[in-house]
């Protein structure tokens, strides 16, 4: 029989050399894939704080392989931090190694653990305050790109194979309203038809990295508001974490991912959709930082293509949680009745928002270049 949680946390703990003795642990952050706790422990002089996080197997099916990708790509930004006279403590995630040597831990269930060195007094955002930490927030990504331009991207494994390909992501789309296991399809036909209006525009990217115009990039995949930490002393977004899903990738979708997020004036799941907005000052203020975050590093092409990334993003994230409330709400955690059904309604909001700003996204992009 599975062993309760808390046991297995505490099998993680005992797994690990930490300093001092263990306190307590709490439940860390909002991610809906992994479980994230902060955990607390104190040598009689102070505390020590650690991430513990349980990889979600069923969705990372080769965790040792994604903790290789992680401990490469550290090591690389570590040695990037270091010669720019950054403090690589605070500037990229220190994974910690397992008692065994592994960068990870593997509890008597089979779970895979990982951990690293909690980082002090930031703040991580799940909703943009103010228009210059979303600024930050792209100039950290952008920067991030930058440290990972001249890693050998050829050595990275694809945590999750075709994770931003949006055709492929519509195919399964249109299999779970086929297969309609719940019977919700019926009830959501009005957001069934907001899809299939735009399945040749899903193409666009794909289209062009298969004809060799958008060049293939060391990227994150998952760009959210909370995936940066702000340094509450000065206000820089210092550090990118949530490294599982980096891989070769589009630097537009990077791009993409923040604004769906970040350029909006409601959370992900807000139930009351006159609440959101899309926010194109917002939307300028990341633009700005993430092409000076990019110094420059990228083609016209992609240029061209940032404003194609944010709806993208944004129509492919909603698509994913309609595909998931249609298959009985299996991907992402949920909290409530509907909750995979509110998120898709924001992002499908947000591209109809973005659709009728279109010309301004791109006059954004021409003016900030
Ligand atoms: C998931 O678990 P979290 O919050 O880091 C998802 C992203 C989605 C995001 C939507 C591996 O990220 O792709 O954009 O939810 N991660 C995975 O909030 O599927
Ligand atoms: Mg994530």
């Amino acid at each position: 029989m599975a062993m309760d949680t808390k046991a297995l946390i505490m099998e993680a703990v005992a797994g690990y050399t930490y300093r001092g003795e263990y306190v307590r642990h709490e439940p860390l952050g909002n991610g809906h894939i992994n479980d994230t706790f902060l955990v607390v422990c104190n040598n009689g002089e102070r505390d020590y704080l650690y991430v513990l996080q349980r990889i979600n197997t069923k969705i990372f099916k080769d965790p040792e392989a994604l903790m290789n990708n992680i401990m490469g790509v550290t090591r690389h930004i570590r040695q990037k931090v270091k010669a720019e006279g950054g403090d690589p403590e605070r500037e990229t995630i220190n994974i910690i190694t397992a008692k065994t040597g592994e960068p990870y831990f593997r509890d008597s269930d089979g779970h895979y653990w990982k951990s690293y060195v909690y980082i002090d007094d930031v703040t991580c955002y799940d909703m943009v305050e103010k228009a210059e930490h979303f600024y930050q927030c792209g100039r950290a990504f952008g920067k991030f790109q930058g440290q990972l331009a001249d890693y050998p991207a050829e050595t990275l494994a694809e945590t999750i194979p075709d994770f931003h390909n949006t055709p492929k992501r519509y195919e399964t789309f249109e299999k779970a309203v086929a297969e309609d296991i719940c019977g919700r399809a019926a009830s959501v036909a009005a957001e069934i038809e907001f899809v299939r209006a735009r399945a040749d525009f899903m193409r666009t990217l794909t289209d062009l990295q298969s004809a060799g115009e958008m060049p293939l990039r060391v990227t994150h995949n998952d760009t959210k508001l909370n995936n940066s930490l702000i340094d509450n002393a000065t206000g820089n977004a210092i550090c990118i974490i949530d490294l599982d899903t980096v891989m070769p990738g589009l630097s537009v979708n990077d791009f993409g991912d923040s604004i769906r997020f970040g350029a909006t004036t409601g959370a992900e799941d807000e139930p009351d959709l006159s609440k959101v907005n899309f926010d194109l000052s917002l939307y300028e203020a990341y633009t700005r930082g993430f092409l000076e975050g990019c110094a420059g590093r990228l083609c016209e092409k992609e240029l061209w293509a940032l404003p194609v990334g944010a709806k993208m993003m944004t129509l492919e994230c909603g698509m994913r949680f309609l595909t998931d409330y249609l298959q009985g709400d299996t991907y992402f955690r949920t909290h409530r009745e509907g909750h995979n059904l509110d998120r898709c309604r924001t992002q499908f909001k947000l591209v109809a928002d973005m659709e009728k700003v279109w010309d301004e996204m791109y006059a954004i992009i021409e003016k900030n270049k």
